[in-house]
């Protein structure tokens, strides 16, 4: 039986103070030379930790990540697009409800059909309930997950909808706008969240600079997710870690 490597991320995460960072890693847009140089960016500009996932893959998430662990110790988090990216071979693992949509195997049906395996190979799971926010074009998840984002203007939904996720016993509240989204997530709406729970808040997709990022840290995200502006200038990583760690 294969073991989880880090013990307890999610309360190592949760627990330090400050605000975090994870660069999300899209196995598909790399080659070695591009994963080498992402993960030599991170390391140098002290990210908190990967994730690893897609809407949908062309190549074996395994691959990937046996690369990556090769060249560094930064936990690892699977952000699992769909089931056929299951792994051991990560930390752990966001175990996602699409608490925004109304489509049941992404609420609990593809849960039973990986709880055997997730089981058998000890995976870390930190239970986490997953919003979408339409903030423009249709997003790749949007389309794929067959489920429509909450509309950007729709605070009340989307407080109601965190809140719930919490009282079912969910750990981390995930707000995304979509990866490569055209805009982030509204700073009122993060504000209005932020404010409905107490769990930690994670906000990603969409955010391409430095102005954006502080107004979503002052919004009141804990936990902060970007990948697409990355993959294209990879030396953010640096300038974009120091903004999310001033938060203390
Ligand atoms: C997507 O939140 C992540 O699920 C990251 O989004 O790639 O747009 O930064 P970006």
């Amino acid at each position: 039986m294969s073991k989880a490597r880090t013990p307890d991320l999610y309360t190592n995460l949760t627990s330090r103070k400050g605000k975090k960072i994870s660069v999300l890693i899209d196995p598909d847009k790399h080659n070695d030379e591009s994963i080498i140089q992402i993960i030599k960016q991170s390391e140098k500009a002290g990210i908190d930790f990967f994730m690893i996932g897609g809407s949908l893959l062309h190549c074996p998430i395994d691959e990937t990540i046996i690369k990556i662990k090769q060249k560094t110790e930064i936990p690892l988090i699977l952000f699992p697009g769909n089931l056929l990216q299951l792994t051991d071979k990560v930390d752990a693992m966001l175990l996602l409800s699409l608490i925004s949509g109304r489509n049941p195997e992404l609420l609990i049906g593809n849960h039973v059909i990986a709880a055997p395996l997730i089981k058998k190979y000890n995976i870390q799971t930190i239970p986490t309930g997953y919003i979408l926010i339409g903030t423009g074009k249709t997003t790749s998840v949007e389309y794929m997950s067959g489920t429509l984002a909450i509309p950007k203007d729709k605070n009340e939904i989307a407080m109601a909808t965190a809140m719930a996720g919490e009282l079912l016993g969910m750990k981390l509240i995930y707000m995304d706008a979509g990866s490569g989204a055209d805009n982030p997530v509204p700073n009122e709406m993060i504000k209005d969240v932020k404010s409905s729970i107490n769990i930690p808040l994670i906000i990603g997709g969409g955010i391409k600079n430095e102005k954006q990022l502080e107004q979503v840290c002052q919004s009141g995200a804990d936990i902060l997710v970007i990948g697409n502006i990355f993959e294209v200038k990879n030396g953010l990583i640096n300038t974009f870690t120091s903004i999310v760690h001033q938060y203390q």
